[in-house]
């Protein structure tokens, strides 16, 4: 007998972002889910490599995989689909109880062309590419061009009306990119004379609207950002089609990742690929591709400045952060516990595989078990508290802290309780100012369960608590430590009361994962 597709169903439904007062969480077969994930390297989307993925992944303990699916391989000729990687794939994943996140390489990978079949990047004429001011052709493809448009979105439509088929019941895919990282590099926007003609034109009242302006052309509408403006105009209405034509076949949630702009230094457009999601036109996004769910930053620098102001650009009441990419070396692993504080639904490091591919200087220069061990130590912590902190998250009750590079004391203001956050002290005695982890590596996450009550975990750091702003003439005590495991069930387990030298300088934490209850009292 044939199992009917309800027998087959994990239940919950499709996975879905939900919002609500400016918080988002992720609910996976009608579960909140904490993606800790991993993205393998670019060219490890065949399937004689991936037997070469899953030890890495099994050693990172990932519950989520991001894996491309090429146009070029799935429609190398035009008009005939080919899925036998997608399914051998997600297989694979369900034999590794793993959720995928699939990537669509197609139109812009790092925005060029190199991943659309043969038939698409050798003919300009049908599919033209982007042109600079003075006429010059890049290797991008224009965003104007309704042939790639077509072309494209057919491709992506074939691409869900298969996983629809395959994945539809189970749910193992959880998350849709759709193209990656976007945008054209050497130019603020297309000057082909389709372009040209357009960005005289009126901005599209849609924009006007979410951008509280008078209407006009580009120039007089947005003066020096016009050039920037259009192009992510029309590279996100592009992608926003293709997102939707999708969705309308099968709605997984879905999203884009931006090679971003420095936060604290931008260049010009076009030093950083002018058109893409970075976070000075993530409103253009927004009013131009409502059907993609989120944009997503991918972190490579590993600055501490650098990275807390990209989570914070990019963590927004209409925006859930997703750290889509980050590098896998040491620097980076501390990071989630930032990203977690800021209200994240997902972290992925990239280029997660033993395939001995590698992104040096971007990442670790060998991707081995001892390199994965700092993300490792996260998600073995992490995991069983995933869909506890994905909920209190939601609820606004999350806090997290990640080491910086100089400053070695922060503090976290939990509303009536402060906690202040020490790196690089022994776990006994005071007095001495903290001098940092060398390197840095430490982190800490709070969330709030109760009245006066916290879940506290992290690594490598010291936490003491006070009486919040208004409280501080009242004396302090933690009342009670404990330190516990929960199941996989979300089922708290005693193991032991922390006090005496455990508790005296505060609760430090070392390379153990351990998870505290801390119940805070005055007297
Ligand atoms: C990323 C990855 C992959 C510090 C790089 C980052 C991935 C793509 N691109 O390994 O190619 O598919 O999304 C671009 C970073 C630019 C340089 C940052 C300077």
């Amino acid at each position: 007998a044939i199992a009917s597709a309800s027998a087959m169903d994990a239940g919950g439904g499709i996975p879905r972002i939900v919002s609500e007062q400016g918080r988002h969480e992720l609910l996976v077969d009608g579960k909140p889910f904490l993606l800790l994930g991993a993205q393998v390297n670019n060219s490890s989307n065949w399937p004689a490599m991936l037997d070469q993925v899953w030890p890495a992944i099994e050693k990172i303990q990932a519950n989520t995989v991001a894996v491309p699916i090429a146009w070029e391989q799935i429609e190398p000729t035009e008009g005939q689909f080919d899925f036998s990687f997608l399914d051998t794939l997600l297989a694979q994943a369900r034999q590794h109880r793993v959720h995928l996140v699939l990537l669509w390489f197609g139109t812009w990978k790092n925005t060029g062309p190199s991943y659309a079949p043969s038939w698409v990047k050798l003919d300009n004429r049908r599919f033209p590419r982007v042109q600079t001011r003075d006429g010059k052709l890049l290797d991008s493809l224009s965003p104007l061009a309704g042939a790639t448009l077509d072309a494209d979105r057919t491709a992506f439509v074939q691409f869900m009306t298969h996983l629809r088929q395959v994945d539809g019941a189970r749910h193992t895919t959880i998350l849709v990119q759709v193209e990656n990282e976007s945008g054209s590099y050497g130019t603020d926007r297309d000057y082909s004379s389709a372009a040209n003609a357009q960005f005289a034109a009126q901005v599209p009242a849609v924009l006007l609207q979410a951008s509280g302006k008078q209407g006009g052309s580009w120039s007089q509408v947005f003066g020096n950002d016009a050039a920037e403006y259009f192009e992510a105009w029309s590279i996100a209405h592009f992608i926003g089609q293709v997102a939707a034509a999708g969705k309308a076949v099968y709605p997984v949630p879905m999203y884009v990742n931006s090679a971003l702009r420095d936060p604290l230094h931008p260049g010009p457009a076009g030093s950083y690929p002018s058109g893409g999601p970075s976070d000075n036109v993530m409103f253009i996004w927004k009013a131009a591709a409502p059907a993609l769910d989120l944009l997503a930053p991918d972190i490579y620098h590993s600055d501490d400045a650098y990275y807390t102001a990209v989570l914070d650009r990019y963590s927004k009441s209409d925006n859930p952060l997703m750290v889509a990419e980050t590098g896998n070396g040491q620097p980076y692993a501390r990071y989630i516990f930032a990203a977690l504080g800021r209200q994240a639904i997902g972290f992925m490091p990239f280029g997660i595989d033993y395939t001995g591919d590698n992104n040096w200087p971007l990442g670790a220069c060998k991707v081995d078990a001892d390199a994965l061990e700092p993300f490792a130590m996260n998600y073995r912590l992490l995991q069983p508290l995933g869909g506890l902190i994905a909920d209190l998250s939601y609820a606004g009750k999350v806090w997290g802290a990640s080491e910086p590079d100089h400053v070695h004391r922060q503090t976290l203001d939990l509303g009536a309780w402060q906690a202040t956050v020490s790196y690089g002290l022994p776990q006994f005695g005071s007095g001495t100012p903290p001098p940092g982890n060398t390197p840095p590596k430490g982190g800490v996450l709070i969330a709030q369960l109760g009245k006066d009550e916290y879940l506290v975990t992290g690594y490598f750091a010291r936490v003491e608590f006070a009486p919040g702003k208004g409280g501080e003439h009242r004396h302090f005590m933690m009342e009670r430590v404990e330190e516990g495991t929960y199941d996989s069930q979300g089922q708290w387990h005693f193991l032991r009361r922390w006090n005496g030298d455990q508790t005296d300088y505060g609760v430090n934490f070392s390379d153990r994962p351990q998870v505290l209850h801390v119940k805070l009292a005055t007297y």
